[in-house]
């Protein structure tokens, strides 16, 4: 956009004024934060206004991406850096005696998702607007994002995130886009003496009202401007006086008050579908009025929108979406459902099991009648139509009805035309094991989109001293074409280029360490290697394996002190879910285990251990950057993708991977000799799933290395762990180790001892490095974005 330093300045101060009545030398950093993103919001409404109006002028058609979680962090510099005026900005602020940065921090990080999931949706969207697509989110405005994590006593606490309390600067309120959302009641059916249709009456509904609250995605440098809204419930006024208690009234807020309720008990199952259907029909209704303001046949409505559905959360949109064609709009069934299908695409990131939604057939007949009766309908069409074609058993295995519940992944693949994995290893599984039944129903719907990341927010935004030996090796282009990052292997060999991208490595882990000192009082040396384990605590993540290594290294170091070994800091940064006891355990294993070893004389600062608390988007902006190894260990098989793995290649760090996820993709990106891959491969698992004899407590009696460290959790080496220690110890031995930790033990020990040596190799060390960064360029959402929206979404961009 155009804007001089000094039109800024002067905007600045007005709205400085007209919002607090205050001078700039007596705001805080707050107010300030305010007043700049209500002004950025200010200079975004133009483009933003008039793209709306374009793709309604052009009857261009657009992808909704439906999705329960978004996680887009902080969006200041995001936008200033996607309009263009990041450095005139903080210019400008600076000559005012202003302090940017601070500024910036003030902003709340906006966390309405718990990790890998919903931080994609949020690459989505940059990434949808940067390439000029047509893309708009819907999803739901919780109250409190993901809790806020702290540590007591080397306990993890779950604190609320109440991110709305100042305000939200970047949301607009559409109060004439709101709608009803018609829960519980009864339904029958009617007969129109005319047609002969059948109409549904709803007896006793409940009806809620959900508003929406729209934010602007600013495309990079292009005068794209999108939408996400999320969705808040209200009680219409007609219905104000059937809530007799304020009990009652709270209880409908708390249909949007949290992100994932506690889904261990039936309570808090149940809100979660609510919440489900919620967003779900909110989003599809407004998205037919849309639709319909443009005067084209209904049946015709999958020219002009795409819906996807982000794993099953959403997947009730096959059902609602039908409600709407048949009940509302009048169409034949078999019409509609050509339509819905055409209309609907789904992406599945998980093959755990117990992520694999499903609900009891009587919540959801309660709960939502109607869509029930549409969900039995299309069970029953799709079982009458399969069993001529297919095996009796195939087609009771894939039904949505089965065994008293309603499979939403059925649901999902039988009402969409796609239906794909996020990394190729992932989709490979969906089509040979986990969805097997399915690929030989519908082969043609099966896909692979392999996960990317929000490129210039993971080096433009956080990672400067990189940006700024990039723009001094290759040029500016790689800013806004990510593949021109690879420009930089021209320069794989040239050691003063090497020796620029050490240098800003070493700032970077000076500001973590910094950060380090700050909110953990723990010193660490930037001459160390800083490894670092980002992501959700889970025990198929294996953070386990990671502290078996640490323990290795803090007996052999006890027993040697004179051991030569390079320094290391061990950085994790995760969150459990509260109810995950195993998670939790881990969590305080690692900080009692950093209490150990920190402050261990002995051990000469030759190790560190660091866990920093409430593991988020804005922090991972500081650890990212500062990395050199990137753990990606997770058995190989369950990881769908993982998307750290991809920030911290492109960051410059090595990754130490078993052949899982995307790390397969960063290995092929990279070269063998650019990565230190490790592990059992997804077929060794299966090979044991299939013969049912690992054997966890054989491994550990046979291998006295492993068993001297496993004792470790449970014979008073760690202090304070006796419960907790022991849970570790029994998930490995008493329970068989699900996930196979010890089996790997051995090769990742040998891989970290790759590690050693690599890095005390200093130029090869950089040349790794920067062959990584090299090849970070193709994992931009920016690429896959487009790879969905010609494969799936049939969208095309505007810019
Ligand atoms: C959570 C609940 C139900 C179904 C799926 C999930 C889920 C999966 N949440 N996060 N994921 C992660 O999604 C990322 C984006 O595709 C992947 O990179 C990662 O491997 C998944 O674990």
């Amino acid at each position: 956009m155009k804007l001089t330093k000094e039109q800024f300045q002067k905007d600045f101060k007005d709205r400085l004024h007209h919002k607090f009545s205050i001078e700039t030398c007596d705001a805080n950093s707050v107010e300030l934060f305010q007043s700049l993103g209500s002004l950025i919001k200010t200079y975004i409404s133009g483009d933003w206004r008039e793209d709306r109006l374009e793709q309604q002028r052009n009857q261009q058609k657009i992808a909704f991406y439906f999705s329960i979680e978004f996680l887009p962090g902080k969006m200041l510099k995001s936008n200033l850096l996607n309009l263009g005026i990041l450095d005139l900005v903080r210019d400008g602020l600076e000559e005012l005696g202003l302090d940017f940065e601070q500024i910036a921090e003030a902003e709340k990080d906006m966390a309405l998702g718990n990790g890998g999931l919903g931080r994609l949706a949020s690459c989505f969207m940059d990434s949808l607007a940067s390439t000029g697509l047509p893309g708009f989110g819907n999803g739901i405005r919780y109250k409190y994002g993901l809790f806020k994590q702290e540590f007591i006593d080397g306990y993890q606490v779950e604190l609320p995130d109440a991110w709305l309390t100042t305000g939200n600067i970047w949301e607009v309120r559409k109060d004439h886009e709101k709608v009803d959302v018609c829960f519980e009641g009864h339904v029958w059916l009617k007969e129109d003496k005319q047609t002969g249709r059948l109409i549904p009456v709803y007896e006793n509904p409940r009806i809620l009202r959900a508003v929406p609250y729209d934010t602007a995605m600013v495309g990079f440098r292009n005068e794209q401007v999108n939408n996400l809204r999320l969705w808040d419930i209200e009680i219409p006024e007609s219905e104000e006086r059937k809530y007799y208690s304020i009990n009652e009234r709270r209880q409908i807020q708390d249909i949007t008050g949290v992100l994932y309720p506690d889904d261990s008990t039936y309570e808090g199952r149940r809100l979660r579908l609510i919440q489900e259907y919620f967003f779900t029909s909110a989003g599809l209704q407004t998205i037919v009025k849309r639709f319909k303001k443009l005067n084209l046949p209904i049946e015709t409505i999958h020219e002009k929108i795409a819906v996807h559905i982000n794993d099953t959360h959403p997947s009730l949109a096959v059902a609602e979406f039908m409600r709407i064609l048949v009940d509302e709009e009048g169409m034949e069934w078999s019409q509609a459902w050509l339509a819905t299908v055409r209309t609907m695409s789904y992406t599945n990131h998980t093959i755990m099991s117990e992520a694999l939604e499903k609900w009891p057939v009587d919540m959801v007949k309660q709960l939502i009648p109607r869509v029930y009766q549409i969900i039995e309908e299309i069970d029953h069409r799709f079982v009458t139509e399969m069993s001529t074609k297919f095996d009796g058993d195939l087609v009771e295995r894939t039904r949505i009805l089965r065994d008293g519940q309603v499979h939403m992944a059925h649901l999902a693949i039988i009402g969409s035309h796609s239906t794909n994995g996020v990394a190729k290893i992932h989709s490979d599984l969906l089509k040979d094991v986990v969805l097997h039944d399915f690929y030989v129903l519908y082969p043609e719907r099966f896909n692979n989109k392999t996960n990317g990341i929000a490129l210039r927010r993971w080096s433009q935004i956080s990672n400067e001293p990189l940006s700024q030996v990039l723009d001094e090796t290759i040029g500016e282009s790689w800013r806004s074409d990510a593949e021109k990052i690879e420009l930089l292997m021209a320069y794989k060999d040239d050691k003063n280029v090497q020796e620029k991208l050490a240098q800003a490595k070493k700032l970077n882990k000076q500001r973590l360490a910094d950060y380090i000192f700050k909110t953990t009082g723990v010193k660490v040396s930037t001459n160390a290697i800083f490894d670092v384990q980002v992501k959700r605590l889970h025990a198929y993540k294996r953070q386990q394996l990671k502290l078996l290594h640490i323990m290795k290294l803090y007996l052999d170091l006890k027993q040697n002190p004179e051991l030569e070994i390079p320094p290391r800091v061990f950085i994790f940064g995760a969150k459990a879910a509260p109810s995950y006891y195993y998670a939790k355990a881990v969590i305080k294993v690692i900080n009692e285990v950093a209490n150990l070893i920190n402050n261990d004389k002995k051990i000469q600062d030759k190790l560190k251990v660091v866990f920093l608390p409430n593991y988020n988007v804005s922090l991972a902006e500081i650890i990212v950057p500062a990395a050199d190894v990137s753990e990606q260990i997770s058995l190989a098989s369950k990881e769908a993708s993982g998307t750290s793995n991809m920030k911290l290649m492109l960051n410059g760090a090595i990754t130490v991977a078993t052949l899982d996820g995307a790390n397969i993709e960063i290995k092929d990106a990279v070269g063998e000799e650019n990565i230190v891959i490790f592990g059992m491969d997804k077929d060794r698992v299966y090979q044991y799933y299939r013969e049912q004899n690992y054997n966890a407590y054989e491994v550990y009696n046979s291998d006295l290395t492993l068993k001297r460290v496993l004792n470790t959790f449970v014979d008073g080496t760690i202090p304070n762990i006796v419960r907790e220690g022991q849970e570790l110890f029994d998930a490995l031995i008493k329970y068989n180790d699900e996930y196979f930790t010890l089996a790997d033990f051995h090769s990742y020990i040998e891989a970290q001892e790759k590690i050693d040596l690599l890095y005390q190799d200093k130029a090869k060390w950089n040349k790794m490095s920067l062959i990584n960064t090299a090849n970070g360029g193709r994992f931009s959402s920016d690429h896959t974005v487009k790879r969905y929206a010609e494969d799936i979404w049939g969208i095309v961009a505007m810019k």
